[in-house]
């Protein structure tokens, strides 16, 4: 198939899923075509079958903000129309799905793709949902020829926000686990012989309760002797070095910032600490089982599907920070219990989020539209 697909290209997880996926439809031999403002983050190495195309923008004074979302509507039917394009895939509805229905609205008729929109969470739960953009994320979704989202939760959560005409489908991510596997990671760069790694992985937005990482961390240290290390960065990345100050920790911090091979640094960590407001899915702690590490995050959101309560790590309840600190020393400080659940975790991420599992999903549901289309050729 001749497939294109538009996502974020900043750092975080529909990005890198999308862009996860791209490559591994490029391995089956479809050709796969991004339209992207920047090149996506994984996509950096040459790959057979997978191009990438960049949004040209012009500034001109006359605009406060440059209309990006026409640019890339633009770039998605020029690029649909050259290669021939048979499947358009949006991810993350909030500008994508919209300027894909655009862009498929100014090919020719026989032209014209399918469109598959996959929501990620924040889309729907956060941007979509916002007075400003209801309308626009609505209708992204309702042209599309299949919705699908991340996590049942979140599939549940759209319909009910949304009323939309037609079922959400549930197509969780996945993860390679030959790039997430244990593997021996250099402990000693980033913390000393016998300090514990707890490791925090975001784009450290609101969302993300960055704060509430330093404060359980705080009480962790109260038992065990540990480090703490973040990786990306985000606005709230300030603010909790504050609270770290206020509480006297920042000598038991290292950020690192944005890292690209956060597979050569995650199995080092003995703990992964996500205690969001809520996750559509979690493709960290995803990331973090199949490399064997425990994860700790909140039972909220999608992420119930991922994490096995008790089994591949601890589900706490948003904000309880005396809970969290008690999950975490008690993975700390038995280092056998640690090391069952993090083959737990990896048997889980492949059983059940494997690339071959869930890849052919999509694959499927490209093959059922095109085929419908056959039996309606005059449907767009
Ligand atoms: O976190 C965000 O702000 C947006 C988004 C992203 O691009 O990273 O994250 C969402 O998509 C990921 C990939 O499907 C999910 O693993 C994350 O759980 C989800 N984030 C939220 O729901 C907060």
């Amino acid at each position: 198939m001749r497939i294109g697909i538009t996502c974020q290209s900043s750092t975080g997880g529909s990005g890198i899923l999308a862009t996860e996926l791209g490559m591994a439809l490029g391995k089956r031999g479809h050709e796969v075509h991004f339209v992207t403002t920047e090149t996506p983050v994984r996509l950096t190495r040459f790959q057979e079958n997978v191009y990438n195309h960049s949004v040209d923008m012009i500034t001109y004074p006359l605009f406060r903000l440059p209309p990006y979302s026409l640019a890339l509507a633009s770039r998605i039917s020029e690029v649909a129309e050259e290669f021939n394009i048979q499947v358009w895939h949006a991810h993350y509805a909030i500008p994508n799905a919209v300027a894909a229905q655009l862009g498929r609205d100014m090919l020719p008729k026989e032209k014209r793709f399918s469109l598959v929109t996959t929501l990620h969470g924040t889309d729907i739960t956060l941007v979509g949902s916002h007075p400003s953009f209801y309308r626009a994320t609505r209708y992204g979704m309702e042209s599309s020829d299949a919705v699908t989202s991340v996590s049942n939760w979140l599939s549940e959560e759209t319909e009910r926000e949304f009323h939309l005409t037609r079922p959400v489908r549930t197509i969780y991510n996945f993860v390679d686990s030959e790039r997430f596997k244990p593997r021996p990671a250099n402990r000693a760069a980033l913390a000393k012989d016998d300090e514990k790694i707890v490791m925090h992985i975001s784009n450290f937005r609101p969302v993300k309760r960055v704060t509430d990482v330093v404060r359980a961390f705080r009480k962790m240290l109260e038992q065990v002797n540990a480090r703490l290390i973040m990786l990306g960065d985000g606005p709230e990345r300030i603010g909790a070095m504050g609270v770290a100050r206020q509480l006297g920790i920042t000598e038991r911090i290292t950020c690192l910032g944005n890292v690209e091979n956060v597979e050569a640094l995650l199995p080092a960590a003995d703990l992964i600490f996500q205690p969001s407001e809520h996750e559509s899915f979690g493709l960290v702690p995803l990331e973090a089982m199949a490399c064997e590490v425990p994860v700790l995050v909140t039972a909220s959101g999608g992420i119930t599907e991922v994490v096995e309560q008790g089994v591949t790590g601890y589900l706490c309840e948003v904000g309880d920070i005396d809970a969290m600190a008690r999950c975490g020393v008690e993975i700390l400080s038995n280092p056998d219990r640690a090391r069952e659940m993090g083959r737990h975790g990896r048997e889980h991420a492949i059983r059940r989020f494997s690339p071959e599992l869930i890849v052919s999903e999509y694959e499927a549901l490209y093959e059922g539209l095109l085929t419908s289309r056959e039996h309606q050729p005059d449907r767009s």
